[in-house]
């Protein structure tokens, strides 16, 4: 929307650098999260990153989306990580020979982790079309990514429907992306760690300690994964000792559903069985994780049937479904003391009032730009341009005073975690147009 014309000089900077930094991270069909600590193909960052690189290059934002598509499973689940069959296996744990997809049914040739990340891709399929329908229709994007769409929400709806609630569970805490969120403490809490001796954690030779979760988070983490794995990656209550109905995947799925319809209309199909999925899942969320107390959405324990109530800055997040009736209070909740919008920025990622908030420690407090990127959007959406626009501004006052950090401490602005992290830099790029 504003051309380069009206930019400050300074943001010109910032522009160039995150394109440098997306052409680093670039790997011969897709981008890496952070070179380093994260150096294979991630499943919500692509989408992110899509978002992004569409304003560079709209093919590369298409392949980045075909080459995490192209290892979808046969059940349609897109796994959480693609690896880089040219790095070496070890570089980051758990690697292939831990997730081990080759023996798993229905698993693509190149090697992929077993679990999922929040379905953002619809949204970040759509928004890439929109950016050059031309060079998209020239290219058969549309056509080839629709179906792949709708096979991985299918997987969703009916395979991880584990309370019968219309909702969609994630059973890691991997697969919620906000890896070590306080809200996955009480039911993390009935798992038993695999003993740290069973394992060699590779973060640790990249981030501080401090900035990352604990060695008992990863012996939960390891312990619920390799019961997944030894499963055969089925999905039901019995398998999953975790399983969480997560307020921010499900509105990214009912937000792709109607980023769904949008596709099925330009490709000449009925829209109407997306928009009525997108209405189920927006009723189901506001019916059963909405706590009107609060102002906030909570997630829900699949194996306890009650909700979580921790101050998770994904409980702010269904601001992004088309429609939602409760988004007036969930802007009052952000603009109150526990998120602090228009002053702590980006978005803390937890309470700030909460007593164990953590500015510096990963998702228990810092601030993440993909969250406030979706609150932006989701404040757009609902017409809230005044406070949208204010968001954007200090999101790149921030940007510009920290770098492309992975996550900053909402108050000070300090950054934290990898350096030229892809889609601190893409959502940048994005905000910038
Ligand atoms: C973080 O998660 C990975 C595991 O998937 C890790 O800590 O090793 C999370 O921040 C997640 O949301 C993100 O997708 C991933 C890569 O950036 O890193």
């Amino acid at each position: 929307t504003s051309g380069a014309a009206q930019r400050p000089a300074v943001f010109g900077d910032v522009d160039r650098a995150a394109r440098r930094v997306l052409a680093t991270n670039w790997r011969r069909c897709a981008t890496v999260p952070a070179a380093g600590l994260y150096p294979h193909q991630w499943s919500w960052d692509s989408a992110f990153i899509a978002i992004g690189l569409r304003h560079l290059s709209p093919v590369r934002a298409q392949r980045e989306l075909e080459s995490l598509f192209g290892a979808q499973w046969r059940d349609g689940r897109v796994p959480h990580i693609v690896f880089d069959p040219h790095v070496d296996p070890d570089a980051y744990f758990p690697g292939p020979s831990f997730w081990r997809s080759a023996s798993a049914p229905g698993a693509p040739a190149v090697p992929t982790s077993g679990i999922v990340q929040p379905p953002a891709h619809a949204l970040a399929a759509w928004l890439t079309y929109r950016a050059d329908p031309a060079a998209a229709r020239a290219r058969g994007f549309l056509p080839r990514i629709y179906p792949r769409l709708v096979a991985w929400h299918r997987y969703l709806t009916a395979r991880r429907d584990l309370t019968g609630a219309g909702l969609v569970a994630f059973v890691h805490p991997w697969e919620s992306g906000m890896d070590n969120s306080p809200a996955w403490d009480a039911p993390l809490a009935r798992i038993t760690p695999a003993p740290t001796g069973d394992f060699t954690r590779r973060d640790l030779h990249h981030a501080a300690a401090a900035e990352r979760p604990t060695d008992e988070d990863y012996g939960r983490y390891v312990r619920l994964a390799r019961d997944y794995r030894d499963a055969g990656y089925a999905d039901s209550l019995r398998v999953h000792a975790f399983a969480v109905e997560d307020p921010l995947g499900n509105a990214l799925l009912a937000a792709g559903e109607d980023a769904l319809a949008a596709m099925a209309t330009e490709l000449g199909r009925d829209p109407r069985p997306h928009l009525a999925a997108a209405e189920r899942l927006s009723a189901a969320l506001v019916s059963t994780l909405y706590d009107p107390a609060a102002g906030m959405f909570f997630p829900r324990d699949a194996h306890t049937g009650a909700l979580i109530r921790s101050g998770s800055v994904g409980g702010l997040l269904p601001l992004i479904v088309p429609g939602l009736p409760v988004a007036a209070a969930l802007i009052a909740t952000a603009r109150g003391d526990r998120f602090r919008l228009g002053q702590a920025c980006p978005l803390p990622s937890y309470d700030l009032t909460a007593a164990d908030h953590d500015p510096g420690r990963y998702w228990r407090g810092p601030g993440w730009i993909n969250t406030s990127w979706l609150f932006w959007h989701g404040l757009r959406l609902h017409g809230e341009t005044a406070l949208a626009d204010d968001l954007r501004r200090r999101l790149l006052e921030r940007v510009r005073a920290a770098g492309f950090r992975e996550y900053l401490d909402p108050l000070t602005g300090a950054g934290h975690g990898a350096d030229d992290f892809s889609w601190t830099a893409a959502l940048t790029l994005d905000l910038l147009r």
